[in-house]
């Protein structure tokens, strides 16, 4: 079996430690670009997976600390090799909000979907998106992550105020209490169901 392939295998089995040892293989056989596409494969499998139930929240979580061993691992490779990114993405989780496990997968599968990605956190204020908007003009796509009821209000007043910026930039919400009739009614671009589509949603918004 190829390093490619040991490598894949380790992403899809959560095998941390094993990723990080393989990238280093890997790159004596294969440019960093190679590697790199068949870790983001080995995560849009786990992502149809988990949206077929097939697989669980475990599988992904550990799966998706696997990718990012790999990716650190690679991050100075990925530099010397100059790939354009996709597209670069904000995201958080909204204000009064403190529940990140979620919206840190949805930031994994984003940036395995190519986006590079820009992570403001939990609690995080429309101010703080707008200030991160402004100081990336050449952002695509801005996500926001809710888990509670209470803070719908605050998505909504965060994606409002957003859109109000102009800018060409669109707005993915979604988290577990956000429905598509939600997404609509506060004016946002799309809503994704999980971190799976979420990836799938960016890139066809770019
Ligand atoms: Co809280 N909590 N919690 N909690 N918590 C829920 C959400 C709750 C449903 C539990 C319950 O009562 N059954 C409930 C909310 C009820 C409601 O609003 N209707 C609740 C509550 C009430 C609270 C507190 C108010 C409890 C209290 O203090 N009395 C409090 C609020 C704190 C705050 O945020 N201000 C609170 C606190 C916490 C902990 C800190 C203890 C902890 C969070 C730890 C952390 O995140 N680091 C916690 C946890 C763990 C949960 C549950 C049990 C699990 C959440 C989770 O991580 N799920 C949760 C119950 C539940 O969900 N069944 C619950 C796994 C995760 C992978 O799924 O986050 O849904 P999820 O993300 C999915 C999708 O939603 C989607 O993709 C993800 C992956 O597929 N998705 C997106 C998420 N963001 C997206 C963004 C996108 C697209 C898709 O585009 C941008």
């Amino acid at each position: 079996m190829s390093k490619i392939q040991e490598l894949s295998d380790a992403v899809i089995g959560g095998k941390s430690k094993q990723v990080a040892a393989l990238v280093k293989e890997a790159l004596a056989e294969a440019p960093a670009l190679d590697l790199l596409d068949a870790m983001i494969a080995a995560m849009a499998k786990i992502g149809d997976q988990f949206s077929a139930g097939e697989i669980f929240v475990p599988e992904m979580l550990v799966a998706a600390r696997a990718m990012q061993k790999g990716v650190e691992e690679l991050k100075p490779e990925l530099a010397a090799a100059g790939r354009e990114p996709l597209g670069k993405c904000i995201i958080g989780t909204v204000q009064g909000d403190l529940h990140d496990i979620g919206k840190n997968l949805v930031a994994i599968m984003i940036e395995s979907a190519g986006f590079d990605v820009i992570d403001l956190g939990v609690d995080v204020s429309t101010d703080k998106f707008v200030e991160c908007i402004k100081a990336n003009p050449d952002v695509n796509i801005v996500a926001l992550s809710g888990l509670l009821t209470t803070t719908m209000p605050s998505m909504e007043a965060t994606a409002k105020a957003i859109k109000e910026l102009g800018g060409a930039f669109k707005v993915l919400v979604g988290g577990a209490p956000i429905t598509q009739e939600f997404a609509d009614q506060i004016g946002a671009d799309a809503y994704a169901i999980d971190a799976g589509a979420a990836a799938i949603t960016a890139k066809d918004l770019v």
